[in-house]
């Protein structure tokens, strides 16, 4: 059996999507060079003291490091406030995502909010009517939990074919963050819910006033109130002060800036869970909800904006795995376009519905690679294609798209977003 394999990505995308020309394999894998001044004289970091404790109060990564930042697809962005930008996966490692490289997407853009005057107020079907402020919250037992969050847009651009060249754009809608926060069930507890509830409604205090529909059990089992992300407090793009995590589910639910949350006994059918984020099917037909992230995985090393600087010999490839119904429990790798399969190694700190870092070393001969990622939960759920993908939603959806991808690497190390078929 042999794969063919096809670019329908659109033209126009090539010249400001990718990173440049094309680069020169060379064996860089050890300094060769017997009188190489990188080590054999002083350098200018060596020859001069340094800044003083104070250069930088709240510390930036290095200036060799401003290419690793957000980015935009321009053509998506019709209007900043309502727009998307992109976490720089391909320039990561490990499991968590630094807040300042976090995703960020907003339907009426970034709300400064003043911790003062922030309120969340719970009404509807409960006991009491209540109002708490950030001191009230902060009172409650607090809990430390790292979840991923996915835009459920995540890779829409793809479904149709191959088309943002990097990991950035194709996957990058999805950040991995340690949050400390509250468990919701202790404030629905303490204003006393009705056993006539069944569902909650989480509304933002921006201008969007992002609000959906989130079944009772869920909001009594793993949801929290959060205000610290990886440790300090939430970034203003992220909810400042105060966000909603929905461990596993679409992004969209986890509602920033959160200052109500009404209990009820149906869903509201909000415009983002009707005309928006709903998966449209072949025969026309939309499904009603869809909730749980499923298992989804991208070689983010290499990758178009990422590719091989290297000759033949030892190849180090890693990428990211996760799934909103639970662990990650094997990767597969195939270098071959998805005739054979090897198992990937799994390394860091992960958990339930959070993201998972994946390693696979080999030797490479020096011929074409197609690189796919496959990734497995452990309620047996394997990643599928996207033709396998297709073939049950047809054409027209956009939302929930975890198909494999697939990067092409030819001899000279370039890096390619195609499609085998
Ligand atoms: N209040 C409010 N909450 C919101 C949104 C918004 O526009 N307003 N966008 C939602 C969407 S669609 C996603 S994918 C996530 C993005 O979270 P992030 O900006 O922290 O990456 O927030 C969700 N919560
Ligand atoms: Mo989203």
């Amino acid at each position: 059996m042999s794969k063919k394999y096809n670019t329908s990505r659109r033209n126009f995308l090539i010249s400001s999507l990718t990173t440049g020309g094309a680069i020169v394999a060379s064996d860089v894998a050890r300094a060769t060079q017997n009188d190489d001044p990188a080590i054999t004289q002083l350098q200018p970091w060596a020859s001069e003291l340094g800044d003083g404790v104070d250069a930088s109060p709240y510390g930036r990564p290095s200036n060799f490091e401003d290419h690793v930042i957000r980015r935009n697809v321009p053509w998506l962005t019709a209007d900043p406030t309502s727009s998307v930008n992109f976490t720089p996966l391909h320039a990561l490692d490990g499991t968590i995502t630094p807040n300042g490289l976090c995703f960020e997407r907003h339907h009426g853009g970034v709300a400064i909010v003043n911790p003062k005057k922030y309120r969340l107020m719970i009404n509807g079907l409960v006991n009491q009517n209540t109002v708490f402020n950030l001191e009230d919250l902060m009172r409650f037992p607090r809990t430390n939990r790292l979840y991923f969050l996915e835009c459920a847009a995540n890779s829409g651009m793809e479904w149709r074919g191959a088309q943002l060249n990097g990991c950035q754009f194709t996957h990058g809608m999805i950040h991995n963050v340690l949050y400390t926060g509250i468990k919701l069930k202790d404030i629905l507890t303490e204003v006393g819910v009705k056993s006539s509830a069944k569902w909650i409604l989480a509304e933002g205090a921006d201008s969007s006033a992002m609000t959906r529909s989130i079944p009772i059990e869920k909001a009594l089992n793993d949801c929290l109130i959060a205000f610290k992300m990886n440790g300090e407090s939430l970034r203003p793009e992220q909810g400042y002060p105060v966000r909603l995590v929905v461990p596993g589910w679409e992004g969209n639910m986890w509602i920033k800036w959160i200052r109500r949350i009404e209990v009820g006994d149906k869903p509201w059918h909000h415009r983002e869970e009707t005309s928006k984020y709903t998966d449209l099917f072949k025969d026309g037909n939309a499904r009603r909800f869809t909730w749980e992230m499923d298992a989804k995985s991208v070689i983010t090393n290499p990758s178009p904006q990422s590719p091989v600087l290297h000759g033949p010999g030892p190849m180090v490839l890693t990428g990211v795995a996760w799934s909103g119904r639970g662990k990650i429990s094997r990767v597969d790798i195939s270098i071959d376009g998805g005739i054979n399969w090897k198992e990937a190694r799994i390394s860091g700190p992960a958990g339930s519905k959070s993201m998972h870092r994946f390693y696979y070393e080999f030797d490479w001969d020096g011929k074409q690679l197609l690189l796919q990622s496959r990734a497995q939960d452990d309620t047996g759920y394997v990643q599928p294609t996207k033709d396998q993908l297709r073939s049950i939603r047809g054409e027209n959806s956009i939302y929930h798209n975890n198909g494999i991808q697939t990067w092409a690497i030819d001899r000279n190390g370039t890096t390619e977003n195609v499609e085998v078929s």
